[in-house]
């Protein structure tokens, strides 16, 4: 087992990691930028290193004062947390060449999944069912052209160097390819430095359910289960649920099962998420993201099985502590993200917290980094807290979700905090009957508050 970690990041998911180690009997290193010298994570940690100005280049993305951190403190793993560093392949292979152990998968794992087109072939070729589409990159307007007819219209082009819905454009008609497919190119190739695009058929109205999975490093790979991320804006998740209200238990087990499998066969080290689109009962493979997500609290919920205790055993090379059969699925639980921001316009709303109250008792986890009195630095992202509730059932979720929703205070900045009260009042949410496109137009519409 590692001596001491290093948590190469910032906020509630340094503070869960910390948790982690702390638990485990872990040494802690935190670094941060000069504007987090007050952060709880910073006061929280046996240590810490300012590795840096405030924009993140210059700090939680600066490789070298990274690993200079580790070898003035002599920590022996790095955890990314989400974000930043995470799914940077160099960075995993540079504290590799420096015999840091990277906690997550190998930098050619990163690599291949960052590459969108790479991803999907290599998913296909494991067995994992894909959206339907051109099986590389296309070159021209001909080939576009070609596989469009093929798969049938609409159909989508996406940025081989995207994910997470940059550098996407849909066309309806063999009218609209052309354009669509010139205007993904030249603006993959200005934001990513790649013009690489692909096609896929368009699917209109579907959920985004993803499932986390687990690999040992050794060929054993098993899942936990899905979650629902479908409520978001602007590709933002907002509200993220586990189990999804879309699937019964044989269904879980069937994509669950495959992901499992391709996870091992590809001797993947780590934690995952396999993310797909879901539509009419089939599951459509998209991305894989290579690291622990904002939204692995509810799956902790439901299974009991602590994520990061997992990332930091299989990394050390103590492997999984659980088998597929010993992962059991209990009840519901929902997480709402609370993020400094107007809850209409979603603009970040930085700022001091004057009075910060949590809500308590049975079934209800808060994971956050701030507190009464923390000013919030405008430079990083705005997510200031996640409400994590767990009840026997949907229902009683929902009923808990409700009450807490009720008890949490946060003054002195706008927070999304009362889009929640508002939604978790919501027929179509109470029924968990919505798709992707749900929260924008409820957003859209203008008869609420
Ligand atoms: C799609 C799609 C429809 N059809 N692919 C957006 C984020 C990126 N991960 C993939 N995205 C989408 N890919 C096909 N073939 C619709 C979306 C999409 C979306 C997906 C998940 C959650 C929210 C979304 C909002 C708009 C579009």
């Amino acid at each position: 087992m590692f001596q001491k970690i290093l948590i190469a990041n910032r906020g509630e998911i340094a503070l869960r990691v910390l948790r982690a180690c702390k638990e485990l009997g872990i040494q802690t290193v935190v670094v941060h930028s000069t504007a987090d010298a007050d952060a709880m994570h910073v006061r929280l940690a046996d240590e810490s290193v300012c590795i840096g100005p405030p924009p993140s280049r210059d700090s939680y993305l600066n490789i070298h004062q990274i690993v200079a951190a580790c070898e003035i403190t002599g920590a022996d793993a790095v955890h990314p947390g989400y974000g930043f560093l995470s799914e940077n392949a160099k960075f995993a292979d540079i504290l590799a060449a420096h015999n840091i152990t990277f906690i997550g998968p190998s930098g050619d794992h990163i690599r291949v999944m960052g590459d969108k087109i790479e991803a999907k072939r290599t998913a296909k070729r494991l067995g994992i069912p894909v959206v339907p589409g051109s099986d590389g990159a296309i070159n021209d307007d001909r080939e576009a052209k070609r596989v469009a007819a093929e798969i049938g219209y609409p159909v989508i082009i996406k940025a081989s160097a995207g994910g997470g819905g940059r550098g996407m454009k849909v066309a309806r008609t063999e009218a609209d390819l052309e354009v669509a497919l010139q205007t993904a190119k030249s603006e993959a190739g200005a934001a990513f430095g790649d013009d690489a695009v692909y096609i896929e058929k368009y699917l209109e109205k579907p959920r985004h359910i993803e499932v986390q999975v687990f690999g040992d490093g050794a060929g054993r790979g098993v899942h936990f289960g899905e979650r629902d991320c479908s409520l978001q804006r602007r590709h933002q998740k907002v509200w993220e649920e586990a189990n999804s209200p879309a699937l019964n238990a044989e269904e879980r087990a069937r994509i669950g099962g495959i992901c499992a499998s391709a996870i091992a066969d590809l001797g993947y080290s780590g934690a995952g998420t396999i993310e797909f689109l879901y539509e009419n009962g089939e599951f459509y493979f998209i991305e894989m993201n290579t690291r622990l997500q904002v939204e692995h609290p509810v799956t902790e919920a439901i299974t009991g099985i602590d994520l990061v205790h997992e990332q930091i055993r299989v990394a050390s090379g103590g492997g999984l502590s659980v088998r597929q059969e010993d992962i059991k699925f209990t009840g519901h639980a929902i997480e709402c993200r609370i993020n400094a921001e107007d809850p209409r316009t979603f603009t970040p709303s930085p700022g001091t917290i004057t009075h910060f109250h949590t809500p308590g008792g049975l079934g209800i986890r808060v994971d956050s980094g701030v507190y009464s009195g923390y000013k919030i630095p405008p430079y990083y992202d705005s997510l200031i807290g996640k409400l994590i509730v767990h009840g026997r059932n949907r229902v009683e979720c929902m009923m808990r979700l409700r009450r807490a929703l009720d008890e949490f205070v946060v003054d002195g900045i706008k927070t999304t905090l009362p889009l929640f009260r508002d939604l978790v009042g919501n027929p179509d949410i109470a029924n968990g009957d919505y798709d992707i496109h749900w929260l924008e137009k409820y957003l859209a519409e203008e008869d609420h508050a």
